[in-house]
């Protein structure tokens, strides 16, 4: 499962914390997404993402966890991605909690289903901004300096940049990919139409689609442009 992820072009993030009926779950996960991911910045508990791990088992999509705290590490994903902030000021949100996490889990943990993700946070505005104590006034120099210590010193698979709830600067993407030689490029934040999803898929590896799944259903289905 973990090379699987070479080949992802589109994931629809779901937040535990937030309520989704039946029918648009359905719709979600028989869209063509190639994996339903399930995280979130706040609120998020064991009971809360189990049961949602389990509504979308019923369907065939791929169903991964992005770990945002331990309380929330359920059994049963297909794959664990676990957030590294390369532009965090405090310590907890790069190596603190994922030492309590090995801690905890010890030898329970299923390594070969975890997938590191260099995570770059760019709006100062965004839950997740405030949450890591991330430097997300950043300029281009220094992004790209982001993706490549994720890429070429701590050699993680992926490089996450995170505008959540705001499209993002689209050449400064596209600039990090081009720079990017092995390391997988995710993009995710305010991907609210097909013509923005067309010009995210165009700068980056895949793309992340969150908020606009709970704000107008038909819309975030019309993300799903690169079939
Ligand atoms: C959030 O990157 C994802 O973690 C998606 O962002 O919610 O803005 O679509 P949006």
């Amino acid at each position: 499962m973990r090379d699987d992820i070479r080949d992802w072009r589109h994931v629809f993030k779901l937040d535990p914390d937030k309520t989704i009926s039946d029918e648009h779950l359905e719709l979600l996960c028989n869209s063509g997404t190639d994996a339903i991911m399930v995280g979130g910045s706040s609120g998020v508990t064991f009971d809360n993402t189990i049961d949602l791990l389990s509504r979308v088992r019923r369907y065939a999509v791929p169903c991964v966890s992005e770990i945002s705290n331990l309380e929330a590490v359920v059994p049963g994903f297909d794959l664990y991605f676990i957030p590294v902030v390369m532009n965090s000021r405090q310590g907890q949100w790069i190596t603190g909690r994922h030492r309590e996490a090995l801690k905890q889990f010890g030898k329970m943990l299923p390594w070969e289903s975890l997938v590191p993700e260099g995570y770059v946070v760019l709006n100062p505005d965004s839950t997740v901004a405030k949450l890591t104590h991330a430097d997300a006034n950043l300029g281009r120099h220094d992004v790209v300096a982001c993706a490549n210590l994720t890429e070429k010193l701590f050699r993680l698979p992926v490089c996450y940049l995170e505008y959540s709830g705001t499209f993002g600067d689209m050449d400064l993407v596209r600039q990090v990919r081009d720079n990017l030689e092995e390391t997988q490029l995710f993009y995710g934040g305010g991907i609210n139409s097909a013509d923005k999803a067309r010009q995210a898929l165009a700068a980056a590896d895949t793309i992340i689609v969150g908020n606009i799944i709970y704000e107008d259903i038909e819309q975030a289905l019309s993300t799903l442009v690169h079939r």
